[in-house]
C-alpha cells in the first residue's frame, strides 16, 4: 500500500520537471517529500493518490491589485521585460492572468482549466470556491481566470497574478471572493494606486477595502501600496500636494510609513519639462522601484526555505506528534475493549447462569440439563455447539472493536486538526483496527525502525538543502564554487 498512485506520481514527475527548469536547487526536496510519502501512507497517513509535495505551494505568488486603469498590466509588463499583457485606458481585461514562466519564445494563454492540473498553481480548489459564492459560476473558471506563459527570466521561480480593475461598488461577488482567496494565496501583494485622481477621499469604499481591511490581517506584512503614474502629477501646481493627501488618506487607515511607494512606469513617462523636477521625480521612482522589485526578488528566497521548513516539520509532526498520537489512541483503544468485553461477557454469563438456575439445571454446584447427555455422546452436536458459541463469541468481540474504534476515531480527527497533524490521523489508526490486528500490539502499523530512520534521513536532507540554499542566497564565503548557481540564475539574481 505504500506504493504511489499512478495519477500522484504523474504529478511529482510534472513538479520536478518544471523545478529543473526554474528552481533546481529544490529539485532534490521531492525525492525526500516521496520518503515523507512512503512512511506516511504505510501508516495509513495518506492515501496512495496523495502526496505531502502537492499539498504546499512551490511557486512564490505576487498578485498586483488595484484600481481601474491604475497601471498594473504596465508594471507587469515592465518588470518582465516583455508586452504580455494589454494596457490601456479602458477596463481591458475582465480576468485575473496567472502569469508563469516557460522556456518557450513565444507567450502562450491558456484558459482558466489549465490552472486545475498544474501542480505549481494553488488553485485547484478555485472552481469550488467560486461555485460556493456563485452557485453554477465555478465550471465557469475560464471566466474569471486565465494562464499565461512568458520566458522572461524575471519570472523564473515565481507567479505573478494581474488582476482586473477594483471598484468594490461593481465587484461581482466571485470576483471580490476571488480577490480574497488571492490574497490569501499570496506571499506578496502589491495595490496601486493612480495618482491621476487627486483626490483620494472619492473612492472611499475602495480605499477601505484595499487598505483598512488588508492592514489589519495578521499577514499585513506581505502588502505594499504603491501610488502610481505620479508622472501625472508633474503638471499639477503643487505636485507634492497629491501624493501628501494621498499619504494622508493612507495613514488615517493606519498604514505606517515604510510601505507607501510612489511610482510612475519608466515606459510611459509624460513629457516634464521642468528638469529639477524630472530628476528628483525620477531618483525618488528610481529608488522606490528598486525596493519593491527586491522584495518581489525575496518572497523566492523565503518560499524556498518555507519549503524546506515544511519538509522538515512534516517529518518531526509524524515522528512527535502523529506517531506518539496513534500509540495512546491504541492503548486507549484496548482498555476500551477489555472493558467492552468485560461488560458484555460478564452480562451474557450472569444472564446464563440466572436462566439455568430458573429452569432448574443445576444439582448442588454441579450442571446438569436434561440434554447434557445427548449433547456429549453426539459428537457433531457437541462440536457444532462448540463452533457457534466460538462464533458468537467471536462476534461480539468484533462488535465491540468496531464500536470503540469508531469512537475514538470521531474524536482524533479533531485531534489532528488542533496539533495540525498533516494526513488523516483517524483513517490511520483505522489500519490499526483491522481484524486481524490485536489489541495488544503498541506499535502502529508502519510504525518501525524503517520508518523511524526514513525520517531521520527526511531531516537529515532537509539541513543539507538549507546548506545549499544559504550558499546559493547569501554564499558567505563568496566562493563560487559552492553555489548551485546557473548561469541564468546568476544573471536573474543580479538584476
Ligand atoms: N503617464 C503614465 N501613464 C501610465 C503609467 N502606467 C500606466 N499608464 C497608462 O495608463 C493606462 C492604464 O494602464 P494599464 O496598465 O492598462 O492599467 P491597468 O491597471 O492594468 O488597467 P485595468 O487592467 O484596465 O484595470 C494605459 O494607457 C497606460 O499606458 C505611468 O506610470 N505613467
Ligand atoms: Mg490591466
Amino acid at each position: 500500500m505504500s506504493s504511489a498512485g499512478k495519477l500522484i506520481e504523474g504529478r511529482l514527475k510534472h513538479l520536478e520537471s518544471h523545478l529543473e527548469q526554474e528552481n533546481p536547487v529544490l529539485l532534490k526536496t521531492v525525492q525526500s517529500f516521496r520518503k515523507l510519502d512512503r512512511v506516511a501512507r504505510s501508516m495509513g497517513l495518506l492515501d496512495p493518490e496523495d502526496s505531502y509535495a502537492t499539498q504546499i505551494p512551490w511557486w512564490p505568488l505576487i498578485s498586483v491589485l488595484g484600481t481601474f486603469s491604475a497601471g498594473k498590466s504596465t508594471f507587469i509588463n515592465h518588470y518582465l521585460g516583455h508586452k504580455l499583457q494589454r494596457t490601456g485606458n479602458q477596463a481591458v481585461d475582465d480576468r485575473f492572468s496567472v502569469i508563469c514562466y516557460s522556456r518557450e519564445q513565444n507567450a502562450h494563454s491558456l484558459p482558466g482549466v489549465a490552472l486545475d492540473s498544474d501542480p505549481r498553481f494553488p488553485f485547484y480548489q478555485m472552481s469550488d470556491e467560486i461555485e460556493r459564492v456563485a452557485k453554477g459560476e465555478g465550471r465557469r473558471i475560464d471566466a474569471y481566470l486565465q494562464l499565461k506563459t512568458c520566458p522572461s527570466e524575471q519570472l523564473r521561480g515565481k507567479i505573478l497574478i494581474d488582476s482586473p480593475g477594483f471598484d468594490a461598488d461593481a465587484q461581482r461577488t466571485s470576483t471580490l471572493r476571488i480577490t480574497d482567496h488571492i490574497i490569501g494565496l499570496s506571499d506578496l501583494v502589491l495595490v496601486l494606486f493612480d495618482a491621476r485622481h487627486p483626490e483620494p477621499g472619492a473612492m472611499k469604499d475602495t480605499l477601505d477595502h484595499l487598505v483598512t481591511d488588508t492592514i489589519n490581517r495578521p499577514d499585513s506584512g506581505k502588502f505594499l501600496y504603491i501610488l502610481n503614474q505620479i508622472d501625472a502629477t508633474a503638471r499639477e501646481d503643487n505636485p507634492e500636494e497629491v501624493v501628501a493627501a494621498w499619504q494622508r488618506a493612507m495613514g488615517d487607515r493606519g498604514l505606517t510609513a515604510g510601505r507607501f511607494f510612489t511610482i510612475y512606469s519608466p515606459d510611459q513617462i509624460l513629457p516634464i519639462d521642468d528638469e529639477k523636477l524630472k530628476e528628483r521625480f525620477e531618483r525618488k521612482r528610481d529608488a522606490d522601484l528598486e525596493e519593491i522589485h527586491t522584495r518581489m526578488k525575496e518572497v523566492e528566497v523565503e518560499r524556498a526555505y518555507r519549503i524546506v521548513g515544511a519538509l522538515e516539520k512534516t517529518a518531526r509532526d509524524i515522528e512527535e506528534k502523529a506517531a506518539p498520537e496513534l500509540s495512546a489512541a491504541l492503548q486507549h483503544w484496548k482498555k476500551r475493549v477489555l472493558w467492552g468485553d468485560g461488560i458484555i461477557f460478564g452480562l451474557l454469563a450472569a444472564a446464563g447462569l440466572f436462566f439455568s438456575i430458573e429452569l432448574g439445571y443445576w444439582q448442588g454446584l454441579s450442571f446438569a440439563p436434561p440434554w447434557l447427555d445427548t449433547l456429549t455422546s453426539t459428537p457433531w452436536l457437541l462440536y457444532g455447539s462448540l463452533i457457534i458459541i466460538l462464533f458468537v463469541i467471536y462476534g461480539v468481540h468484533h462488535l465491540v472493536r468496531s464500536v470503540t474504534a469508531k469512537g475514538i476515531s470521531s474524536k482524533l480527527s479533531g485531534r489532528a486538526q488542533a496539533l495540525g497533524i498533516k494526513g488523516d490521523l483517524s483513517k490511520a489508526f483505522h489500519r490499526n483496527t483491522r481484524p486481524w490486528r490485536s489489541i495488544f500490539s503498541k506499535t502502529p502499523t508502519g510504525w518501525g525502525r524503517w520508518a523511524r530512520k526514513r525520517l531521520y534521513q527526511v531531516t537529515q536532507d532537509a539541513d543539507g538543502y538549507i546548506q545549499t540554499l544559504n550558499d546559493r542566497f547569501t554564499n558567505p564565503s563568496g566562493d563560487s564554487s559552492t553555489t548551485e548557481q546557473k548561469p541564468a540564475e546568476a544573471e536573474t539574481a543580479k538584476q
